[in-house]
């Protein structure tokens, strides 16, 4: 049991959609690096999932976030890496502030139409569909590796639900 907590990280990700558009950020460093994605990180000790999420969104882009909204949950793993990351993905309507670049997140809004679905995690183009429409979900996606800017990780299997109450 304690093995299997050790190779579990619990992450957020937010996205903030104010229909018809949403806030991305490229990510300038770490994990990601070169790619579009919303807010988000590590789950630290003592907060809740929510205010990790809440947190992330005012070190990267710098605005105050005043509620979210669950989305989804998902579960990546990759080839030959005994790693789970656990992320619960988020959706923010409502905020103050003017997004701001920071060390980590060159943020731009985007017209729904016009997600830079290519530079993005490829699991984007599945969950997000389901988050434009307000639907909840969970999933697992298996890759081959880590997305850099210059590789895209391929999906070597992927499940993805859409479920009433994510709890
Ligand atoms: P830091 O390690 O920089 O946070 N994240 C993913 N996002 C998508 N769309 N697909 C994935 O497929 C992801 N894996 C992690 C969670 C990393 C940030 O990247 C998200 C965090 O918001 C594997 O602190």
């Amino acid at each position: 049991m304690e093995q299997a907590n050790k190779q579990r990280k619990i992450l957020t990700l937010c996205v903030i959609h104010q229909h018809p558009r949403v806030l991305l950020g490229m990510k300038k460093r770490g994990f990601g690096a070169g790619r579009w994605n919303g807010f988000g990180g590590k789950v630290e000790e003592g907060e809740s999932i929510e205010e990790a999420a809440i947190r992330e969104v005012k070190e990267e882009v710098g605005v105050d976030v005043n509620s979210v909204q669950k989305a989804g949950v998902i579960e990546f793993t990759f080839e030959n890496d005994p790693k789970i990351l656990e992320v619960h993905i988020f959706k923010c309507d409502d905020f103050e502030g003017k997004p701001t670049e920071s060390e980590e997140m060159k943020p731009q809004w985007f017209n729904i139409v016009e997600i830079p679905f290519k530079q993005m995690w490829s699991d984007d183009l599945y969950w997000f569909p389901l988050f434009l429409k307000n639907r909840k979900f969970r999933g697992h996606f298996l890759f081959d590796e880590p997305s850099t800017a210059e590789y895209s990780a391929k999906i070597i299997e992927h499940e993805l639900t859409e479920v009433e109450d994510l709890c």
